[in-house]
């Protein structure tokens, strides 16, 4: 066993880079072109599942690890095809800003997105193109609702890993336009999860994808229970030393699945807050309130497509899809 805490000495960075993943894109046909968001997924980050595809963005090799959460997002992947989205917008727990909500408006976000614990599994050149026009109606409509907002414009702000992780495996062509949202992290320093500004951050999303005509996709880059072991095995994706970080954990994840594929979204409210208070969800970081609420909390059950757990921590892909009428409640 080596200790996770540690870095390796890795290869330096020698890799041709891929060709761009920020070509233009020709609008594609789709079912139903009415303006809104159109479905939302919860869509864990964790490096291990991008190490485990081996991609050619990512540097480390692996010998494959966690297929039931990477078929999972195969249904994902085919299922937002099927959706043709205008853009996909992402909510990610570890873009962290102390102060707001920042918005990413660099119009080509490139360069290298490395995980702080993994990096020998997580190295990985990204070179994506954001939709401009709805980053800034967001920081617009996220004022307007009196959040503090920024619109950030720095291209060599580095993309972390949560907001690579969750693109990725919902759409490793990056062929879909992208906004991305930081966690205005304020509910990790209190105990009781206080997550009543993702609701009212989630409300103006959807009233600014409306504004700008998007059809959206919204993409919640959390885990569920979040204890990780501080050790891992010589080979990282040794699968016979995968398993829940404590019964209670996994128990805990269960339970909230149980309700997100029983119940309409309403009793999420309650059960996200209960799932937070059993576990060290990183839910807390709100990526997943936001959805819901931006979806308005919606009245059909989620459709979880798989589970499974990476270095302990629980790990679920869930969809949930606009109702037929096409309205957002709520
Ligand atoms: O960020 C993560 C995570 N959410 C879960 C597991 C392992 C690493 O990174
Ligand atoms: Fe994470």
């Amino acid at each position: 066993m080596s200790r996770v805490f540690r870095l390796e000495s890795v290869p330096r960075y020698g890799r041709t880079p891929v060709a761009s993943q920020a070509d233009p894109v020709p609008a594609r046909p789709g079912p139903d072109r009415q303006a809104g968001i159109i479905a939302g997924f919860l869509a864990p980050h964790p490096p291990h599942l991008i190490y485990a595809e081996n991609p050619p963005q990512n540097e480390p090799r692996s010998t494959g690890g966690w297929e039931v959460l990477r078929w999972a997002y195969e249904t994902a992947r085919a299922r937002i095809r099927q959706l043709a989205p205008d853009v996909l917008i992402v909510h990610a727990p570890h873009w962290i800003t102390m102060v707001g909500h920042h918005v990413n408006c660099v119009p080509n976000p490139r360069g290298i997105s490395v995980e702080p614990i993994f990096p020998h599994l997580f190295r990985y050149r990204y070179d994506f193109r954001t939709d401009v026009q709805l980053a800034e109606a967001l920081v617009e409509q996220y004022e307007a609702a009196g959040l503090v907002s920024r619109a950030m414009r720095d291209p060599d702000v580095r993309v972390d890993y949560a907001t690579i992780g969750a693109l990725h495996m919902a759409n490793p062509a990056w062929d879909i336009p992208v906004v991305s949202i930081s966690a205005n992290n304020n509910p990790y320093f209190y105990s009781e999860a206080d997550l009543e500004q993702m609701e009212v951050l989630g409300r103006a999303t959807a009233e600014a994808v409306q504004r700008t005509g998007r059809r959206a996709i919204l993409l919640a880059s959390n885990s569920l229970s979040h204890l990780h072991f501080d050790r891992e095995s010589d080979l990282p994706e040794d699968m016979s030393r995968e398993y829940p970080f404590s019964n209670e954990q996994y128990h805990a994840d269960m339970v909230l699945l149980d309700t997100i594929r029983r119940r309409p979204g309403a009793a999420l409210r309650t059960a996200i807050a209960d799932h937070i208070a059993a576990t060290e969800a990183e839910t807390k970081a709100g990526s997943l309130s936001w959805m819901l609420a931006a979806m308005g909390w919606p009245d059909t059950p989620g459709d979880v497509l798989g589970y499974g757990t990476i270095i302990g921590t629980g790990n679920a892909v869930v969809q949930w899809t606009r109702g037929d009428r096409g309205e957002r409640r709520g």
